[in-house]
């Protein structure tokens, strides 16, 4: 088969391979068993958007299951910001993928000599802004417990969340929300929860939700717009009579929530706490950022004047 040049170029088994070439062996731990850690990254105006902190997050997931990552945080770095030079992403969707490596059948990760490095970088036409707001409804599902598979572990088994957003399709809805063991909210299926009350932005704290970069960002800016914010626990109830609410994620950026299990949220539209945070990310992602026009290394590196 000949290549065509839409295709693209994959990262993978440590070399650049044509999408049609790009492939792991059936026998990688990360399809038999899920083991692995993956990280979704976007790309805007030539930049990429919190590179350091998403590969401190992949280290992370990766220490939390004992998985050696075959190079360096900063050679990840650089391979991150190679692939969107060789894909000629301006404005694109980044997905590292890290898992246990080819083995045999059996879990043990002994079996795995060598984990799998993937980039993989695509032109983004995948996300379209869901400004007017979103229908979502509670799970039964509970999200993992931190003493199950935590839920700050990116990891390669998103099953917890495919039944619920399974639920949520089935219920109508566009997403679905997740609570915690004891029952507080914990996030949505791939993207995290706020809620705007009578005094503050309030998101839950994160032992029961991933540790998201697009959660910090809008902590950061809402601090920058003088918006009080408050990281602590909250119940349906909170939810339901909320001023406002919202989903974010490094996919869907922000996205206002309109109705909670048939509540209508607000005033059944985009908020005005949520209006402010949708423009400040979207300026923000746009002006900050590893460029990738020059090596990450290099972008790294504070000016000495
Ligand atoms: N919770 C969960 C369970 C997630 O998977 C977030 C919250 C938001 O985290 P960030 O760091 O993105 O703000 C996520 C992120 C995809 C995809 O292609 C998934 C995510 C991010 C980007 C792409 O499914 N999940």
């Amino acid at each position: 088969m000949v290549p065509r040049p839409s295709d693209g170029l994959v990262y993978v088994s440590g070399a650049w391979r044509t999408a049609a070439d790009a492939s792991v062996s059936v026998f990688d731990h990360g399809l038999l068993y899920g083991d692995g850690v993956f990280e979704g990254i976007r790309a805007y105006n030539g930049r990429v958007f919190k590179l350091e902190r998403h590969i401190d997050r992949l280290f992370d997931s990766a220490k939390a299951i004992r998985l050696q990552i075959p190079n360096t945080h900063a050679e990840v770095c650089e391979l991150v910001v190679e692939t969107c030079r060789r894909n000629a992403i301006h404005d694109g969707y980044i997905r590292l993928v890290v898992t246990r490596g080819p083995g045999d059948l059996g879990i043990d990760p002994r079996k795995c000599p060598r984990a799998e490095l993937i980039v993989i970088a695509r032109q983004l036409t995948m996300y379209a802004a869901a400004a007017s707001g979103i229908r979502v409804v509670t799970s039964t599902f509970r999200r993992n417990a931190p003493d199950a598979t935590s839920p700050s572990i990116k990891s390669l088994n998103y099953l917890n969340n495919i039944l619920a957003r399974l639920e949520a399709n089935d219920r109508g809805a566009d997403e679905a929300l997740m609570l915690d063991a004891q029952g507080y909210v914990a996030e949505a299926t791939v993207d995290n929860f706020f809620i705007v009350s009578a005094h503050a932005l309030l998101t839950p704290p994160t032992a029961t939700n991933l540790k998201g970069v697009t959660r910090d960002t809008l902590l950061e800016l809402a601090a920058t717009l003088g918006i009080t914010t408050e990281e602590r626990p909250f119940t349906l109830f909170d939810v339901w009579t909320s001023k406002e609410a919202f989903i974010c994620g490094t996919g869907a950026e922000v996205v206002p929530v309109v109705s909670v299990d048939d509540r209508t949220i607000g005033a059944g539209t985009i908020g005005p706490v949520t209006a402010r945070l949708v423009t400040a990310y979207h300026d923000f992602v746009r002006s900050h950022g590893t460029p990738i026009g020059v090596s990450a290394r290099t972008a790294a590196t504070p000016a000495t004047v």
